[in-house]
């Protein structure tokens, strides 16, 4: 009697112990599957993320549409050209005064240029004006030196902009000039990256042959250290006329002559006839600023812009927008009250900021093709 109650339990026991085990097998099973499954998806994440990453890492290796694709740049008839011999359309922004807005010129500012579809950076360096360069000499080479390395690591060509302007004629400080730029190509020499503006705009009563004799006694120093580099000329009345170079250019290679044009203030026709004329006449043309100050010109003026970036475009002429900066005036690409230095967001930009970026990506369009 007791024998079979006993044997009952006991079969009891193994059943529920038996149905327990089972019950735990599943349910571990089911635990293991659903952790496998977390660790798949885990997995797939970070080999996206990988992925991504490895693409980061090749582009910025790759470097594509800057220096390290593009090499030395030359002049082969009025056209910038490549190490290869093929044209290269240069795009991109100036920055403001440097010691006024120095904060633009970090790297990753430069960086997001780039990925805007820039492969140029001018960093302009005012000459007689408040904290401009006869002010602070030593201020202001810190400045340039250290926008030069990171506008470079970006791999963008890089113009350094002896900034002419309030002191109207170059042969003034011409001294200090040969000074800053000898400094500059002894220390970067061949270095492909870097392009020379000797004079930014010659005004008030300078003559082309003012500019002529200054730069006959610059561009010697600079090729002295810097044999192959690409300078910029600045023509007479704020760069806006150039037949005098057309008659009588300077005897150098790989020289260009700069042209300005500023919505609002320049005659697009009269700009785009100019410009025609010295490309005709066998002058390299570069427009080193254009400018569109969004809080002052009517709405034909950006029509104009438009025509006057899209003749350029199709004469591939380099261009510079003027500025990277926040400051409170309609040329700036940065909205004053954006505190972004860099990867900037549709609502940090301004008006004319948006315009710029447009014709920078073309730029973009260049590197695939
Ligand atoms: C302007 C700056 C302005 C600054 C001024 C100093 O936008 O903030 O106070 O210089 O004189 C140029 C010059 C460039 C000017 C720019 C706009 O090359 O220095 O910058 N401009 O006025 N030529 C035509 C227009």
């Amino acid at each position: 009697m007791y024998k079979k109650s006993a044997i009952r339990l006991f079969a009891g026991v193994a059943v529920a112990v038996f149905a327990a085990a089972t019950f735990l097998l599943l349910f571990m099973l089911h635990e293991q599957k659903q952790i496998n499954e977390t660790l798949s998806d885990a997995q797939h994440t970070l080999q996206m993320q990988n992925q991504e990453l490895q693409q980061e890492i090749n582009d910025l290796l790759t470097k594509k549409g800057g220096i390290e694709e593009h090499g030395q740049l030359s002049i082969k008839g009025t056209q910038v050209v490549d190490q290869n011999g093929n044209p290269l359309m240069l795009r991109g922004v100036s920055s403001h005064g440097i010691a006024w807005y120095p904060e633009y010129t970090n790297y990753s500012a430069l960086k997001t240029l780039k990925d805007y579809g820039a492969n140029v950076f001018r960093i302009a360096m005012y000459v007689e004006q408040n904290d401009g360069y006869l002010e602070e000499p030593e201020l202001n080479k810190k400045l340039l030196f250290s926008a030069i390395e990171n506008s470079l690591a970006a791999d963008l060509y890089t113009i350094v902009d002896w900034h002419v302007l309030r002191d109207e004629n170059p042969n003034r400080n011409i001294e200090e000039a040969m000074d800053v730029l000898e400094e500059v190509a002894q220390r970067y020499g061949d270095n492909p990256g870097i392009i020379y503006e000797i004079c930014n705009e010659p005004n008030g009563d300078t003559t082309y042959d003012d500019i002529v004799r200054y730069a006959e006694q610059v561009i010697p120093i600079i090729r002295k250290h810097a044999p192959n580099s690409l300078v910029l000329v600045g023509t007479p009345n704020f760069c806006t006329s150039l037949s005098e170079a057309i008659e009588n250019p300077i005897e150098y290679q790989n020289i260009m002559y700069t042209y300005h044009y500023y919505a609002g203030i320049s005659d697009c026709k009269f700009a785009i006839e100019e410009i025609a004329r010295g490309l005709e006449g066998g002058l390299p043309v570069f427009v080193s600023e254009w400018g569109l100050d969004s809080h002052d010109v009517a709405e034909h003026h950006w029509n104009e812009t438009r025509d006057f970036l899209d003749y350029l475009e199709n004469k591939k002429i380099g261009w510079i927008n003027w500025s990277l900066s926040n400051k409170n005036e309609g040329y700036s690409m940065i909205e004053p009250a954006s505190r972004k230095l860099n990867s900037w967001n549709e609502e940090d930009i301004t008006d004319s900021g948006r315009f710029v970026l447009k014709y920078l990506s073309l730029g973009k369009d260049q590197k695939s093709k």
